[in-house]
């Protein structure tokens, strides 16, 4: 989840013309990427340029995510089968896209309205056309603040920034308690974010239930109870067109942290997947939700599902905006290995965990790769 990013003291407002000239050299003031993109540049300024080592490289190889067909989940005589396609997909390639391909015209079948899910990404972008000063007000040196704008990764510490602005709404549950502190501009965000949450929240608690009987859980009820009322946040994030983006990513490879992320992406491709040791781009199914096991997961299920690396590449012609559901159980709940997933052929394999340990984390470290949920690994010599 590259989400809990702290300010740079070096943030400034205003766009004056000695700005510009020291943006386009070397030194570059940390605002927003679309401001930069606005600005017309050829070159990309050298705080964007990765290593050559980290560039994104020619990334031919593509991939059509497992799919995983809710109108059949939930249909008794499929649910089985389906349930089966889940637990292949999570543990292989810890992702897959949630709709279906048995209605390849309309290929979204996963309950959430179509204008519910047209209406959210088109209020995002509205949101990061709005004029810099007016985005800014929702920078925020707080990681728990339940919004937030800001660019990059993680801005406080990344070496070299990364090719995104993005805006973080925490989405708790009870949702009321949270919109209150989302931005008023555009002036339907509150109303269309909250509609697309609420839908959101529902297909995760679909999608959960699913994978803990997958899992083989015993008793879920309790645990489906907690993330009823758990922690969500929704990362709205915005990739302006690039002047090189061979030579830069819009998200560095990162895992995220929560149970599950539902992705919504528009038309623009730009999500790669980590499968096999190569980098495939995910063809977007405009519409559809493209799910994947986040660190918590991994952790419960002791390793049986992987939490994949993934990474989004940026292009010169189109922007791109996407939409990332973050959900878990309650900030302060500690998650640890299900009883059910550890034995003596299956020894613990990872520390309890909690949100704070996280943002700790993150707080001193970049945050990418795989680095917190290693962290949080304990070493077989440990184990036997
Ligand atoms: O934009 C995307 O496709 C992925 C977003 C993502 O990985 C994130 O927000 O952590």
């Amino acid at each position: 989840m590259a989400d809990e990013h702290q300010l740079p003291p070096m943030f400034e407002e205003g766009g004056d013309d000695d700005n510009s000239r020291r943006e386009e050299g070397s030194y570059c003031l940390i605002k927003s990427v679309s401001h930069l993109s606005d600005r017309g540049f050829t070159r990309l300024p050298d705080r964007y340029v990765l290593p050559s080592s980290e560039r994104p490289g020619d990334g031919l190889g593509r991939v059509r995510l497992p799919v995983v067909d809710l109108e059949r989940l939930r249909d008794p005589i499929h649910r089985a089968a389906v349930i089966k396609g889940l637990d292949a997909a999570c543990r292989d390639y810890g992702f897959f896209q949630a709709s279906t391909h048995l209605h390849r015209r309309c290929p979204v079948n996963h309950g959430v309205d179509l204008e519910v899910i047209t209406g959210l990404l088109d209020v995002v972008r509205r949101f990061f056309e709005l004029p810099l000063p007016r985005r800014a007000r929702y920078m925020s040196a707080d990681v728990r603040a339940p919004v937030r704008y800001g660019t990059s990764f993680n801005q406080a510490n990344d070496a070299v920034l990364f090719w995104r602005d993005f805006l973080k709404l925490a989405s708790c549950q009870p949702l009321q308690s949270a919109t209150a502190s989302w931005p008023d501009e555009p002036g339907d965000l509150r109303e269309v974010a909250a509609r697309y949450a609420i839908a959101n929240h529902q297909l995760f608690m679909e999608i959960i239930e699913a994978a803990l009987e997958a899992l083989g859980i015993a008793c879920r009820c309790s645990l489906l109870q907690e993330l009823a009322a758990g922690y969500s946040q929704l990362m709205l994030n915005c990739y302006p067109a690039c002047p090189q983006p061979e030579l830069t990513l819009g998200l560095p490879p990162h895992s995220d942290y929560c149970i599950f992320t539902l992705l919504l992406q528009d038309q623009v491709e730009g999500l790669q997947v980590m499968h096999h040791g190569r980098w495939l781009t995910v063809d977007p199914v405009p519409g559809s939700f493209i799910v994947n096991v986040g660190d918590h997961l991994e952790i419960y299920s002791n390793g049986r599902y992987k939490s994949k690396l993934h990474r989004v590449r940026v292009n010169s012609s189109s922007p791109r905006i996407s939409a990332a559901s973050f959900h878990s159980l309650p900030a302060e709940r500690v998650i640890g290995p299900a009883a059910e997933m550890v034995d003596e052929r299956n020894p613990r394999r990872y520390m309890d965990t909690d949100y704070a340990n996280f943002l700790a984390f993150l707080a001193s470290a970049e945050g990418q790769h795989k680095s917190f949920l290693q962290s949080r690994e304990i070493q077989q010599a440990d184990i036997h």
